[in-house]
């Protein structure tokens, strides 16, 4: 028998499940993996940067913000019809969800976000879930994007509350916290996460995968990044993330959070096949697709095309758990 979905996680307990000799936590999270998912399904997400650079915040790992000098040309609002071409190229290559990425620090009620709204009612009728990460939403922007269609709303914690004023000063935890709920209300689905490498601790990751395993509903897709290390950002020196820093993390959301979708996010690029299946077992069970994230490079469909076949994997089709419902009440 399943054990039930908790909430209620204490930081000890965490603390233990993440402490645990690696291969025990990572036999541990594929049983657990096993008994909620098919393990041998990913889910593949394409990502597109709708509005790229000259972002207010000051993000200390990221490239579009304005404050450092990265290389990243700024670039305003795509057009709706040129977003669909590429939505219709990423469905076509087997990608179920397509997430537009903004670089703004929060939405503001202009034309613009009346455009943003237009390209979410485009992608869905496409037949993909449609996802977007624009910064802070009010309630009401949430409840504009749910009416248009919108699946999924992407919003990182990105580490813990402790260790947040290192890394962004231009807004705090509680307004990331303050977005979810908005979001969470609006009934759109939450996609929340982090990164590993930012100079944090141990106990500040487990701290964040306590936040985000004890809300009141986990987060139906939790991104684990590993950072992509940006010349001209502050971060530009850290140290590349050890791979199997990684799989600890990964396995321990899966152990804490078993029905959510684990996307091994960014960082792929720098990981071996071999690396990225360690991954797998350890409960990983969503990836990004396609040659780019947001400004920076990442595995090609063909590559990936190439690691599914060797892995046995395969891509999940959209919507499967609505899908499942209407199974179930026919
Ligand atoms: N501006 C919006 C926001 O901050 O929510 C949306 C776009 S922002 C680029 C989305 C996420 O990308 C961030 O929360 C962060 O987790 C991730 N990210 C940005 N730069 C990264 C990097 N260099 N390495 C890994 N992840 C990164
Ligand atoms: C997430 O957690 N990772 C993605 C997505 N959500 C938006 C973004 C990764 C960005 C990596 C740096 C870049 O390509 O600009
Ligand atoms: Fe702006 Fe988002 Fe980058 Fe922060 S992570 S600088 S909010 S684009």
């Amino acid at each position: 028998m399943r054990i039930p979905v908790r909430n209620n996680w204490t930081l000890e307990e965490i603390h233990d499940i993440y402490n645990m000799p690696l291969l025990e936590l990572v036999y541990q999270a594929a049983t657990i993996h096993r008994e909620y998912n098919d393990t041998a399904e990913v889910q593949v997400c394409t990502l597109l940067s709708i509005k790229t650079g000259g972002c207010s915040e000051d993000c200390a790992y990221c490239p579009q913000a304005a404050r450092y000098s990265t290389g990243v040309n700024v670039q305003a609002l795509m057009k709706k019809e040129e977003v669909l071409k590429y939505a219709q190229k990423a469905k076509d290559a087997g990608s179920t969800r397509f997430c537009m990425g903004a670089a703004w620090r929060e939405v503001r009620d202009n034309r613009d976000f009346d455009r943003v709204l237009d390209m979410v009612k485009g992608v869905n009728e496409m037949g993909m879930e449609v996802c977007c990460t624009l910064g802070m939403l009010t309630q009401e922007q949430a409840h504009k994007l749910a009416d248009a269609g919108l699946y999924a709303y992407n919003h990182n914690l990105d580490t813990s509350k402790e260790y947040y004023d290192e890394i962004i000063t231009t807004r705090t935890y509680n307004d990331r916290l303050n977005t979810l709920d908005n979001v969470r209300k609006a009934g759109v689905t939450v996609c929340c996460g982090g990164i590993i490498g930012l100079g944090e601790t141990h106990e500040d990751r487990i701290k964040m995968l306590h936040t985000l395993s004890t809300m009141p509903q986990h987060p139906e897709s939790v991104p684990i990044n590993a950072l992509v290390r940006i010349e001209g950002t502050p971060l530009q020196d850290n140290p590349k993330v050890d791979i199997w820093d990684m799989v600890r993390m990964i396995a321990t959301a899966r152990i804490l959070m078993p029905a959510t979708m684990v996307r091994l996010s960014a960082g792929r690029t720098e990981m071996s096949v071999a690396e990225q299946a360690w991954c797998f077992m350890a409960g990983a069970n969503s990836i990004f697709a396609g040659d780019k994230l947001l400004t920076t490079p990442n595995p090609s469909f063909d590559e990936d095309n190439q690691m599914f076949q060797l892995l046995g994997l395969k891509p999940r089709v959209a919507f499967k758990e609505e899908k499942k419902l209407e199974a179930e009440l026919v």
